[in-house]
């Protein structure tokens, strides 16, 4: 079974809004409307970030509930409820379907901090959270425009992506942010009506007193701008990959993306000759990828990137288990980009849903 495991992204010291703005009446207002469900069942196969490719039951009933505390400036993305009975594959699991969040404001998403829990708010182990996957299919990754942009991701390990001072993800209103979630449960513990919740604070670009600089998420993937998922052979293995960079601009900081027997990811800038960053990852004795260690530039202003530098990202892996296991790897550097001319940016706007063989970092084969 792959466990995902995406380890804190980006972690800094989060210092959250003290400006309190007036409460948004519109705000409150475009509640009513959210949460609708695709109605494509299928949808799985179309967009996985980490699936197999393979047919999953619908989950009944699963909604999306936003809600907004305009005190705090935080929006809660509540996906429940779901049913989760023990010892359950995610292959067996009843999926969510692919929820859509109709994005109700013009400013910045600052940071994301997921959680599970029951219906009478008690914490549920994040053992059971298989992914979830953000995407903004209103816009294209800046590094791969095949794709559409992935705002956020977390695995069992509940990553939690910490704000960056002075920094943001610029969202617009009537922006559609696809949430996949795929669930599973191989503890002996059955749990009923399980929410998962990602608190999202923001800021409002009506709020001109401290505007941000624009962040885009950077996933520098061993497998370009393909399919993440690659099989993994048994034994000692290396997997690399080249990107280039379109836009001129900073790195601030970069963390990893490895499944269960990933040894290290190393992120280098050949262009430039210099390695950007090498990081080990932590596991437990039989080699489950416990976490990825994160390194940031933002302090010394970033990492300076120029259009046409060619990245090259190498995933290292030891497998023990001595088969080959399908789809059993990914090796992506995962960071946050800031461009310094961000009016290029706008270019990366869709106006419509990409075709769906063009947008997804699927395992589909
Ligand atoms: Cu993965």
């Amino acid at each position: 079974m792959i466990k995902t495991v995406i380890k804190e992204i980006i972690k800094t010291i989060a210092i959250c809004g003290t400006l309190l703005l007036a409460a948004s009446a519109a705000l409150a207002q475009e509640k009513q409307t959210e949460g609708a469900a695709k109605p494509m069942p299928m949808q799985h196969e179309h967009h996985g970030f980490m699936q197999e490719g393979m047919h999953h039951a619908v989950a009944k009933g699963v909604k999306l509930d936003p809600n907004f505390d305009m005190a705090t400036h935080t929006i809660t993305l509540r996906v429940g409820p779901m049913n989760l009975p023990a010892h359950t594959s995610h292959m067996k699991m009843p999926q969510p379907p692919d929820l859509i969040w109709t994005v109700p404001l013009d400013g910045w998403l600052l940071a994301y901090h997921p959680k599970l829990v029951d219906a009478g708010g008690n914490s549920v182990p994040g053992t059971v959270l298989h992914h979830v996957a953000f995407w903004n299919e209103n816009r294209a990754d800046f590094l791969c425009p095949n794709k559409e942009e992935h705002i956020f991701g977390a695995g069992s390990e509940l990553t939690d992506w910490a704000e960056i001072p002075g920094y943001g993800y610029r969202v617009q209103k009537g922006e559609k942010i696809r949430i996949e979630t795929m669930m599973y449960n191989p503890t002996a513990t059955s749990y009923d009506k399980a929410y998962l919740e990602v608190a999202i604070p923001f800021q409002e670009t009506s709020d001109t007193a401290a505007p941000r600089k624009n962040v885009y998420p950077a996933w520098m993937d061993v497998a370009a701008c393909g399919n993440s998922g690659y099989d993994l052979p048994a034994g000692k293995s290396e997997k690399t990959g080249t990107v280039t960079v379109k836009y001129d601009g900073v790195l601030l900081g970069v963390g990893g993306h490895l499944h269960d027997y990933g040894k290290k990811i190393i992120l280098q800038d050949v262009s430039r000759k210099e390695t950007v960053a090498t990081l080990d990852a932590k596991s437990d004795a039989e080699g489950h990828l416990e976490s990825v260690p994160v390194k940031l530039f933002v302090q010394d202003g970033g990492y300076k990137f120029a259009e046409g530098d060619v990245l090259k990202i190498s995933a290292t892996y030891d497998n023990p288990t001595g088969k080959l296991l399908r789809d059993g790897a990914m090796g992506i550097a995962v960071g946050y980009f800031a461009a310094s001319d961000d009016t290029k940016m706008a270019a990366l706007r869709r106006s419509s849903k990409m075709p769906h063989d063009m947008a997804g970092m699927s395992h589909d084969h």
